[in-house]
């Protein structure tokens, strides 16, 4: 599998007279920092609906139920399958002679008797005293009312097989709508592709692209030969399962990375089109995304497509025009003047060519502006490529939220369809698909909200709550799309802590903590639970830590038991290893999680404050983009020059990222290490200006006009400060801003006051640092000397693996005493004679020493 990142390169490349600037790195060089989803979160529009009568997705169009009689089906149905299609599609009814009519018939006369619209999939579905009538316009048509019939019988309203008399008029707004595999990373497997074939059928979706970017033979290096016999018959397969449930198997090929626009390669391509024709494909698409060189031309495209319509779609006579996804799928790089390549398709691609478009960005809303803009250009309406519910540029996350950022008064006139790009898990995207099928049917009448509800429900009926639990805490990506999260739930900081906030935070936390449980015990799809279950490990160990979070903060509002908060709170805390875990599997990003780090943080801060009566020395991180609010600052301050605060949007004029140090300090030093590296690295300020502010309004100046300094260092009269930043002054560069530590006041081994030893000092005068958000691990003996007036010490650690020896010494080296240490919070009390010296020696995890005066 080619990984993401070194494929991304092509589409960097793309974007290079956008981004105005040359990608110096190659080397797992990560090019999703080049996006630009923009970090607004918007609110999810709709309202959950009552739905005691009858759920149909995607809503029908026309609906009457009329109370003048019910049609009684307990006896089961009569068949009229008129031209004899569709005996495999009513296996969900019994069948009997003597029960109520159920006719089914298509075709544009009849249905235009029962004044069914004049378009694919449209039909009429009527319920009275002769029985039940399916009309369709096309045999689609009739296929989409036998799935409705379907829905219907399964609404709480024929629970006593009795149906209302009533009339459905029914019809899509859109003539395609489905999915595109189009991803990097693993490609869904057969069986997995099956069962979103047989989903599309059952919510009407009309179109599956295949065009996943790791399969070899659809791709680079393979697109020239022919899929091997393995993959070819799995290939028939997906056809024929796309047979059954009327939609149309789109096999897209995508050549442009090593395309020569020669006769060859022109007959390389007409030569894989006719195999994949014997295959059974009779839809085609050429996809010219993420590429760079040659292949990029867009009159060379146009040529292609012109020609491949003339010589192999209209020569075979039952193939559909092709669809083409251009370079410039974006706003962020097309070129938008008239010799841009949008306005060379327009002027010369043939019209019933389809042609893709991603939005503004790549992943990003469907907006009547964003199609204003690429519809005058390519001189028709888009085909829209929405990349959600897409994670190949975050892989971490599983995208469980509703389906919204679609217009709902677009029509066909400015969108001619809809597809999604969904994640490499294929059960999991279901729940978006489901919210895409109804918007592409029925978009005015489109309820985000309302079908996300009816969509948990549709998919793990036997635990829907636990499935909405997790659902509802899984949909933010951080730093790419931006989505609602969590919006039923109301986080707090400590000092806004009341306690009817707290015990129903509590009581949600310990519904997250039940919820993996009740899934693994209950749902039936066994592989919607597979993808699912790295995620619902990990939404465990959340529910678990918030939970003690909130019983941590109870002990500590009461004040009293440091030593019980202290273990508890040590307890609580994620190692190393927890976060390398959580990372790679995250959940509840938008407001559990941040709510657990800053309840931790705020309590350790206002912990060490009472014991050593001084405001403590850490600091918080602060920018003018709009993540600096989440825990995502942490990470230019934990010493760890590895991690860094991105910024992970562009870069504008007088944007700025620093710290507050929580008081006004004398500040003589500060030491900052910008962009993801020192050698050539893209994302940071390359002209910026250090400053200070003792109010957060009135700023002077450190350093002024800093070109291409990724390390910044100030050292000077003290002066007193709460606020330091570093601004960004004029520039071309619009890359993110990325930020590896901020560092005021560095601290030193010398400057500390007293002499100590340890194997690796740097590390452990972290142990004096005033702060608790540090630790240094301790398996060699430490020692340091007592300053005088010292008259204990307490020692914040967690559980020693190995209880700490402490042994005082004289100043002459001798040693007078000792005593074991074995509680996270322990207190060392000097003895009465002459001590100059302590040694720790065992295995802990020291957070902080503190000297007693
Ligand atoms: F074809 C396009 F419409 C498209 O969206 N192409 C890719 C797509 O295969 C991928 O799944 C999607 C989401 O990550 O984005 C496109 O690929 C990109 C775009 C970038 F801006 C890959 C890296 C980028 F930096």
């Amino acid at each position: 599998m080619k990984t993401f990142d070194t494929k991304l390169l092509f589409a960097g490349m793309a974007c290079i007279f956008m981004c105005g600037n040359l990608m110096a790195q190659d080397d797992g060089f990560n090019l999703s920092a080049q996006r630009s989803e923009d970090q607004n979160v918007l609110r999810i529009p709709g309202e959950k609906k009552n739905h005691a009568e009858w759920v149909i997705n995607p809503t029908p169009h026309k609906i009457i139920f009329d109370k003048s009689g019910k049609l009684d089906i307990s006896t089961g149905l009569a068949l009229k399958d008129k031209q004899r299609k569709f005996s495999r599609d009513l296996d969900f009814i019994t069948s009997n002679a003597k029960g109520a009519k159920l006719t089914v018939d298509f075709g544009a006369k009849v249905s235009a008797k029962e004044g069914v619209k004049a378009v694919s999939g449209a039909y009429a579905l009527s319920i009275g005293k002769k029985g039940i009538s399916i009309i369709g316009y096309d045999e689609r048509g009739a296929f989409y009312g036998i799935q409705t019939l379907r829905q219907l019988l399964e609404s709480p309203m024929a629970k006593e097989k009795q149906l209302p008399y009533g009339e459905i008029n029914d019809y899509p707004d859109l003539a395609d709508r489905g999915v595109v595999e189009g991803f990097y990373g693993t490609p869904w497997s057969h069986e997995v592709r099956i069962s979103l074939i047989d989903f599309y059928g059952k919510f009407k979706m009309n179109s599956y692209l295949y065009g996943p970017k790791d399969d070899p033979y659809h791709s680079c290096p393979n697109w020239r030969l022919p899929y091997p016999e393995k993959e070819a018959e799995n290939i028939r397969e997906l056809i024929e399962a796309c047979r059954r449930n009327r939609v149309d198997f789109v096999w897209a090929i995508h050549p442009g990375q090593d395309i020569k626009w020669n006769e060859e390669d022109y007959k390389n391509l007409t030569n894989k089109f006719n195999w994949m024709y014997d295959l059974g494909v009779r839809h085609f698409a050429i996809f010219f995304d993420d590429i760079s060189g040659e292949g990029t031309n867009p009159n060379k495209q146009t040529e292609l497509l012109n020609r491949l319509t003339d010589d192999f779609v209209k020569a075979k006579g039952d193939v559909s025009p092709l669809i083409v996804c251009p370079t410039d799928y974006s706003r962020l790089w097309a070129n938008p003047t008239p010799q841009g390549s949008l306005a060379i398709y327009g002027k010369t691609l043939y019209p019933d060519i389809k042609v893709f478009w991603t939005g503004d960005v790549v992943c990003s809303d469907l907006t009547r502006e964003t199609l204003d803009f690429v519809n005058s250009r390519i001189q028709r309406p888009a085909f829209y490529w929405w990349n959600y519910p897409v994670t190949d540029y975050a892989r971490n996350y599983l995208l469980q939220g509703p389906s919204y950022g679609l217009d709902t008064s677009l029509t066909e006139n400015e969108v001619s369809g809809v597809v999604s790009n969904p994640m490499e898990h294929g059960e999991a995207s279901k729940l978006a698909l489901y919210g895409l099928a109804d918007y592409t049917w029925n978009i005015a009448a489109y309820n985000p909200l309302d079908n996300w509800e009816r969509g948990l429900n549709e998919l793990i009926p036997e635990v829907k709550d636990a499935y909405r639990t997790f659902a509802i805490h899984s949909c933010d990506t951080e730093t790419g799309y931006r989505r609602d999260e969590s919006w039923e739930t109301k986080t707090f900081r400590l000092s806004e802590w009341n306690d009817k906030d707290a015990e129903t935070l509590e009581k949600e936390f310990k519904k997250i903590e039940h919820t993996p449980s009740l899934l693994e015990a209950n749902c039936t799809n066994r592989l919607l639970l597979e993808e699912l279950r790295p995620w619902l490990v990990e939404f465990e160990k959340l529910g678990i830590r918030g939970k003690n979070a909130i019983e941590l903060a109870r002990i500590y509002r009461s004040g009293g038991n440091y030593a019980l908060f202290w273990e508890k709170y040590v307890e609580n805390l994620m190692t190393p290893e927890d976060r390398k875990a959580y990372e790679a599997h995250k959940s509840g990003t938008m407001k559990l999680q941040p709510f657990y780090e800053n309840a931790m943080d705020d309590m350790a801060f206002g912990f060490l404050e009472k014991l050593t009566g001084e405001i403590p020395k850490d600091y918080k991180g602060i920018s003018s983009f709009n993540n600096s609010g989440t825990i995502l600052t942490k990470l230019m301050l934990d010493h760890d020059t590895a991690t860094y605060y991105t910024s992970a949007m562009l870069q504008r004029p007088n944007d700025w990222i620093g710290v507050d140090l929580r008081t006004s300090r004398e500040v003589s030093e500060i030491s900052i290490l910008q962009g993801r590296n020192s050698v050539d690295d893209v994302d940071y300020f390359d002209h910026a200006l250090l400053e200070y502010s003792d109010n957060g309004k009135d700023w002077n100046t450190l350093m002024d006009g800093m070109k291409e300094q990724y390390i910044i260092h100030w050292k000077g009269e003290p002066v007193k400060a709460r606020y330091i930043r570093l601004r960004r002054l004029d520039s071309e560069r619009k890359n993110y801003a990325s930020v590896r530590s901020f560092d005021v006041n560095p601290l030193r081994p010398e400057t500390l006051g007293f002499h100590f030893t340890a194997d690796d000092i740097h590390k452990a005068m972290y142990m004096f640092d005033q702060s608790l958000g540090t630790s240094y691990v301790i398996n060699k003996p430490i020692s340091f000397d007592i300053p005088t007036g010292t008259k204990g010490y307490t020692i914040l650690m967690n559980k020693p693996a190995v209880p700490l020896t402490c042994r005082f010494f004289n100043s002459k080296g001798e040693m007078l005493s000792e005593t074991t240490l074995d509680k996270p919070f322990s207190i060392i009390e000097l003895p009465d004679k002459q001590v100059d010296k302590i040694s720790l020696e065992g295995s802990a995890e020291i957070y902080e020493i503190i000297p007693n005066k």
